[in-house]
């Protein structure tokens, strides 16, 4: 594999640009070496600048769930741009994809569009706070929210990754307005919510945490946090950046059946550009600017061209219901494929999956929380990552990420990287 270019652009970015990337998690520390520069990607493949073609199951981190460059949402981002790029005053591009969130989130009332996941957690959480009149939050040990102050305590993805899960530059006195408890521990939050009684203003969950790698809610703990949110004044808030449109059309609260008082959203809503949303409960949204007290705004929040993606991209993945049956089914093949391959080779995997969505842990026995999650061998991980791309195939670079499978995504890549899985773990 050639890296000649790479190399080269890497050393200038590091000379502008902290740690050479512009997201800690692109810098590769979770697996060792340097990253690879993408020149151009078409669905489910990515190019590098040295000419090196890789299978993608990162896919810009869940938003390609087309795939890259879908024609649809192509010719909807020219479109949109020829008309004008920004215009800071409303556009009819906003309507429609407000309608779009609402089919397919009913609990979604009023939605309000950022740029980003995180100004979505951000703008939900004081939301929140100004609905309740209180100021305390509680989060779960591994989610990870974007990283706004108060929520960058015991947080997963890459902060959990460069084993910095509480933030530098966070102010204490913010930090323990947030509250904290293990995932799928009922026990736990009951005695947090008891010894701050009338204090939480916000629960705010990854109903399916995909940011400490991979794992599941337990039966009935969704309906746990419903229930007690409900009975203590508490705004239930379910962060969908990932499973949003992707573990169901609905997201997770389709999938388990839990109503949450709102929900945010990110990535897919996007098709690859800068969307965010929170929306919810109409009594909770109308208390935003311009209409009550709770400040909030963004000069490019709405964008004409980045509506026009997300448009296009809901439009095609609700016009082909059977898109979702498609991507779990080979999603299982390829998750059913390395763990053959895994067991061949003795090495031992756990292996967590919500239709596209998967996670190989490099440890036996279940994953279903932080804790079993910080369980796995991280420098197995690393050398899994690195046989893989040397094989053509790009996973994520930590172990504390996920995968993704596309509609692009078809046999032929799932059977490409079953083999690249059964030579790399010779080599483990
Ligand atoms: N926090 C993102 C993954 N969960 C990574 C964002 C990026 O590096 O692009």
């Amino acid at each position: 594999m050639k890296s000649d270019l790479s190399s080269k652009l890497f050393a200038e970015a590091k000379k502008l640009i902290p740690g050479g990337v512009n997201s800690p998690v692109r810098a590769f520390r979770g697996v060792g070496g340097e990253p690879f520069f993408v020149s151009r990607a078409n669905g489910p493949r990515l190019w590098d600048v040295d000419g090196n073609e890789y299978v993608d199951y990162v896919c810009s981190w869940g938003p390609m769930i087309l795939g890259h460059a879908p024609v649809a949402v192509l010719k909807a981002v020219v479109d949109a741009a020829r008309d004008g790029a920004s215009f800071g005053i409303p556009n009819p591009r906003e309507v429609r994809l407000a309608g779009l969130v609402r089919e397919a989130f009913p609990s979604v009332e009023k939605v309000r569009f950022v740029s980003s996941g995180t100004e979505a957690t951000m703008s939900a959480l004081r939301l929140a706070r100004g609905f309740t009149g209180r100021d305390k939050i509680l989060k779960f040990e591994g989610c990870y929210h974007g990283h706004a102050d108060s929520l960058l305590v015991k947080a997963g993805s890459g902060a959990l990754t460069f084993g910095q899960p509480d933030s530098a530059g966070v102010p204490e006195a913010l930090a323990r307005l947030t509250l904290t408890a293990p995932f799928n521990d009922a026990e736990a939050v009951a005695a947090i919510v008891a010894a701050n009684r009338g204090e939480i203003a916000a629960i705010i969950v990854e109903p399916i945490p995909a940011n400490a790698g991979l794992f599941l809610p337990k039966p009935g703990f969704l309906e746990f946090l419903r229930k007690i949110t409900a009975e203590n004044g508490i705004v239930l808030i379910f962060d969908e950046v990932i499973s949003g449109f992707r573990a169901a059309k609905g997201g997770a609260q389709e999938l388990y059946g839990v109503r949450p008082d709102m929900t945010c959203l990110g990535k897919i809503i996007g098709g690859g550009l800068p969307v965010g949303a929170f929306g919810g409960r109409a009594d909770i949204m109308d208390k935003l600017a311009p209409d009550g007290p709770v400040y909030q705004a963004g000069t490019l929040s709405g964008n004409p061209v980045a509506m026009a993606a997300g448009i296009a991209t809901l439009e095609t993945l609700f016009a082909q219901p059977g898109l979702y049956k498609q991507m779990d089914g080979l999603a299982a093949n390829l998750a059913a494929g390395v763990a053959d391959a895994a067991r061949k080779a003795g090495v031992a995997l756990s292996q967590n999956r919500v239709g596209s969505i998967f996670c190989n842990f490099f440890c036996d026995g279940p994953v279903s929380d932080y804790a079993s999650a910080k369980r796995s061998d991280t420098k197995c991980y690393a050398k899994f990552f690195h046989a893989m791309l040397e094989r053509g195939v790009y996973l994520a670079p930590s172990q504390f990420e996920v995968g993704f499978v596309s509609t692009a995504h078809t046999d032929a890549e799932i059977g490409q990287t079953v083999r690249a899985a059964v030579e790399s773990f010779k080599v483990l």
